[in-house]
């Protein structure tokens, strides 16, 4: 009980992680932690990552379905950070070994070419400052014991972040209807799931437009070159090893991984 030690609890979570063990949730013991202070915990995780020399890739939004956001009955989504320890090339493997229980989904990822600075920023400001728009698959493996957490503890833990394949082709994003592309996940060539860039808060702009506006409450922004994965276009998918995981995201691509002992 009592309140919540950001750095401590922190570093327990990224003990779980490089560890590879689950852990208890840690709202078990601090059941009053808010939203706010989970961010705390997460800004200290990330500070630990920066500190062992790993460069972030840019942040990642989640909850951002309909289905996920009730299923956790949240209003508004989440972020986390992606570094660059997570990345896996397209075609490449990941190791079991390395990760506790993952599950995968598709995804679409934004390459900025500007700075987009909140409040206030609309769908349409995030489009205009698009590079491109890259298909991506993210892995994500919580650190919690069945994959199972309240919003807080998801926050603190970096929002289950784990690993991340981009596909190679990049897009202009000009006359692409994200909202309308089709996006399918399938494992060992079997159709696992299927969806709409709609599924991602009406289009993936808006996704990356809801990020810059929570960002500007602590008056961060996002900057030209951040990669931003907008959420999950697919449900999450179980992995187990022998799999080999690919979608296809009309107009966007192809891309996969296989997932080894
Ligand atoms: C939290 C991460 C969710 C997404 O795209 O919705 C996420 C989780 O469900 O473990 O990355
Ligand atoms: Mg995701």
């Amino acid at each position: 009980m009592g309140t919540v030690n950001f750095q401590t609890t922190a570093e327990f979570l990224h003990r779980a992680e490089t560890e590879k063990r689950e852990v208890f949730r840690i709202t078990v013991d601090h059941p009053d932690m808010t939203v706010e202070d989970a961010y705390k915990v997460q800004e200290e995780l990330v500070s630990i990552k920066l500190e062992q020399g790993h460069r972030i890739i840019g942040p990642k939004m989640g909850l951002t379905s309909q289905a996920k956001m009730k299923q956790m009955n949240v209003e508004e989504p989440i972020y986390g950070y992606i570094f660059d320890y997570m990345m896996v090339p397209d075609g490449g493997s990941i190791s079991m070994q390395e990760l506790v229980h993952p599950k995968v989904e598709a995804e679409i990822a934004f390459v900025l070419g500007k700075d987009i600075e909140g409040p206030g920023i609309t769908g349409a400001q995030v489009l205009a400052a698009t590079e491109y728009v890259v298909p991506a698959l993210e892995i994500i493996d919580s650190r919690y014991e069945n994959f199972r957490f309240t919003l807080p503890d998801v926050i603190a833990d970096n929002a289950s972040s784990s690993r991340v394949v981009f596909g190679n082709r990049l897009t202009k994003p000009g006359p692409l209807e994200l909202d309308l592309v089709g996006v399918t996940l399938s494992i060992n060539g079997e159709i696992k799931d299927l969806g709409a860039g709609a599924a991602v808060v009406g289009h993936p702009a808006n996704s990356v437009a809801m990020l810059a506006n929570m960002l500007a409450r602590k008056e961060e922004k996002l900057k030209a070159g951040d990669v931003i994965l907008t959420g999950g276009v697919t449900g999450a998918v179980m992995l187990s090893v022998g799999d080999t995981v690919s979608a296809k995201l009309d107009g966007l691509g192809e891309l996969s991984f296989k997932m080894v002992e």
